[in-house]
């Protein structure tokens, strides 16, 4: 069975909007835990903002009011789980993506070996151009994703078992192939 950490990054916010809404708990990510667990796979779940639901740091380059609310990236970063070969991480709104691209990065250079994907709302739409922006991004995956990490979480435990390096994806000359959005 593959080991998985599954991460809801810091919600960005901007304090300043009339429709400021803080965190709320991520939906999406407790469905893809329950069907990883179901599977029989080991799950870790970071939830930035449940796990310092007080604590808001300024965004790196935000115009004042835009807040990171939650746990920084280093210390998302410190608390995965080592023995993990996926990680998940939920990416809803495209204004997040800044600091979710800076998130992978810091997961890539302290884990080299880590399966990385990310699944949501915004890669379903934006998947192309996070790609290409994030070469240390593994996966997206697209749509409602359930079917699709259990498969994938599959895939990766018989790669495991032949000692395959590659697991998910077709590769040619380095350039991934889109395999299309399930129904
Ligand atoms: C509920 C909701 C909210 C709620 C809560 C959001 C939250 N944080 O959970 C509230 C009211 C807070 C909200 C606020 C906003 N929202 Co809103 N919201 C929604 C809504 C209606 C539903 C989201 C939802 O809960 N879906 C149900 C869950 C179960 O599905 P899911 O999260 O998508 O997860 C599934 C897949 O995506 C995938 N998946 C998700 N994560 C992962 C991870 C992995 C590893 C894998 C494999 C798969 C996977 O599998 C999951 C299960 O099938 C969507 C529209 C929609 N119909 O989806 C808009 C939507 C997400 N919101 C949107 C916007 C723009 C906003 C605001 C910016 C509006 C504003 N101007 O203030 C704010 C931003 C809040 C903030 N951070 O400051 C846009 C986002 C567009 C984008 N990508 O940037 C959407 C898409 C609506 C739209 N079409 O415009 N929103």
């Amino acid at each position: 069975m593959a080991r998985v950490t599954l991460i809801k990054p810091p919600t960005v916010v901007n304090m300043g909007s009339l429709s400021f809404n803080n965190s709320v708990p991520p939906l999406g990510l407790a469905y893809i835990s329950a069907i990883a667990k179901a599977a029989g796979h080991t799950v870790q779940v970071i939830d930035a903002p449940g796990e310092d639901i007080e604590t808001f740091h300024p965004v790196r380059d935000g115009s004042g009011s835009l807040f990171a609310h939650g746990l920084s990236v280093p210390e998302v970063v410190d608390r995965i789980d080592p023995s993990s070969t996926v990680v998940g991480i939920t990416h809803m709104f495209v204004h997040e993506w800044p600091l979710i691209k800076d998130l992978i990065g810091s997961i890539r250079a302290r884990h080299p070996r880590m399966f990385i994907v990310v699944g949501g709302e915004t890669p379903t739409a934006f998947w192309w151009r996070m790609l290409d922006e994030s070469p240390e991004l593994d996966c997206c995956v697209l749509g409602e994703g359930e079917v699709t990490f259990e498969e994938l979480l599959a895939e990766q435990r018989q790669a495991a078992e032949d000692q395959r390096e590659e697991a998910f994806f077709d590769e040619d000359d380095d350039q991934l192939f889109f395999q299309g959005v399930r129904a």
